[in-house]
């Protein structure tokens, strides 16, 4: 009796279980598919003002990157000249630069590799003067920043068509932004540029596309507020088929407040673009914000853990002292830094060469 009893509990339970696994498995299913057409937010597609045929504008010229990097090279990059200045290299010295470098944003692990650097020199004997010092900073700053860069090639936007863009990160970083200087930058390369609004929580996020999108030239395909962005996106790339575009730049919500609805959310528009081009996105970008110091380097970490992300956007570099947190985001993340915003203009947006903002950044410093 007791063991019938018990057999029927069991096989309730593999049922039950069963049936769990069911459901689970056809939403799963549900999800890959991409929206239903009447599922789907009713598109738009907001074509820009101007003639398509017209010359695209020229792009107006931006700050030097040694001006954009002004505050940093007044931050940690002043404080380390101030110290060794034109003097004998001592222990004391050592020590101050090793404070110098721990306070300088520019992550603890990056930190110590430049650190280790410099006492390894000293210890040959190599460190004589000021200028040696600089020599091992600037060398071991560029081969951080140049790892990454070999490691993933350069961007080419001719390798896939359309070439897709998918662009991610925290709100306020300034991806819409980044965004229409990218979408200008093509135009102006004689690209046929197609936005996507993919933002659809704030009416704001879609209208400030949109200005992008009459200023470069370029269409925006949006859909109603609040709905689906992953089903904006699927659209975008679809139309950039059927009708030849050579650029789709996606715009995207992000909102981190819920980790994990933001991360769901992104995992669910990276299936669903699968599903219109199945080797898209060709690049995934993270726009990080350099005046967020060592907690860009924690975001990426976790933007990371969700997507493949293919490269780093660094804005807002012109604004703030700790732009040494490029060395650490680098170092950290090992993904290449395709281009540093030092400004609001279209051509503040530069594409990044390791040598060259080393360069900006330590010299005649
Ligand atoms: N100074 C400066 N401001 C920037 C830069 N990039 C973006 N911004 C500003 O940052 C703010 C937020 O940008 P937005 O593109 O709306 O961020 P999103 O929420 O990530 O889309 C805007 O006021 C931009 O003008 C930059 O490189 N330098
Ligand atoms: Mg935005």
């Amino acid at each position: 009796m007791q063991q019938t009893y018990i057999v029927y509990v069991v096989l309730a339970v593999i049922f039950a279980v069963a049936l769990l696994l069911i459901w689970r498995l056809s939403k799963r299913r549900r999800d890959l598919q991409p929206p239903a057409e009447e599922q789907r937010p009713k598109l738009e597609i907001v074509p820009p003002a101007v003639d398509q045929q017209a010359p695209k504008p020229a792009v107006e010229a931006g700050k030097g990157l040694k001006e954009g990097l002004e505050k940093t090279r007044g931050g940690f990059v002043a404080r380390i000249s101030g110290l060794i200045g034109k003097k004998q290299i001592d222990q004391a010295m050592v020590d101050q630069l090793e404070e110098i470098l721990f306070t300088a944003d520019i992550g603890a692990k990056t930190s110590q590799r430049l650190f280790e650097a410099v006492k390894a020199s000293l210890s040959r004997n190599e460190l004589k003067d000021a200028d040696a010092v600089w020599a091992v900073i600037r060398q071991q700053s560029e081969a951080i920043l140049e790892r990454a860069q070999e490691k993933a090639g350069a961007l080419d936007v001719g390798r896939a068509h359309p070439f897709v863009i998918l662009v991610i990160g925290v709100n306020g970083v300034g991806k819409t932004t980044t965004i229409g200087k990218l979408a200008s930058k093509f135009a102006a390369d004689g690209k046929k540029v197609i936005l996507a609004a993919g933002d659809t929580f704030r009416a704001a996020a879609t209208e400030q596309l949109e200005i992008w999108g009459q200023r470069t030239n370029t269409p925006v395909v949006k859909g109603r507020e609040g709905g689906d962005p992953s089903a904006v996106l699927f659209d975008a790339v679809k139309r950039a088929q059927t009708e030849d575009y050579d650029v789709v730049i996606c715009d995207t919500a992000g909102r981190l407040h819920t980790k994990d609805n933001l991360m769901a959310e992104l995992e669910k528009v990276r299936r669903v673009m699968k599903k219109a081009m199945s080797d898209a996105p060709h690049e995934t970008i993270l726009v990080l914000d350099a005046t967020n110091g060592q907690n860009a380097i924690a975001q990426a970490a976790t933007f990371k853990q969700a997507m493949d992300i293919t490269g780093i956007v660094l804005t807002k570099l012109d604004g703030t002292a700790k732009g040494g947190v490029i060395l650490g985001i680098c170092d950290e993340l090992g993904v290449p830094v395709r281009f540093v915003g030092i400004g609001e203009k279209v051509a503040d947006l530069r594409p990044f060469d390791a040598h060259e903002f080393v360069q900006a950044l330590y010299d005649e410093a």
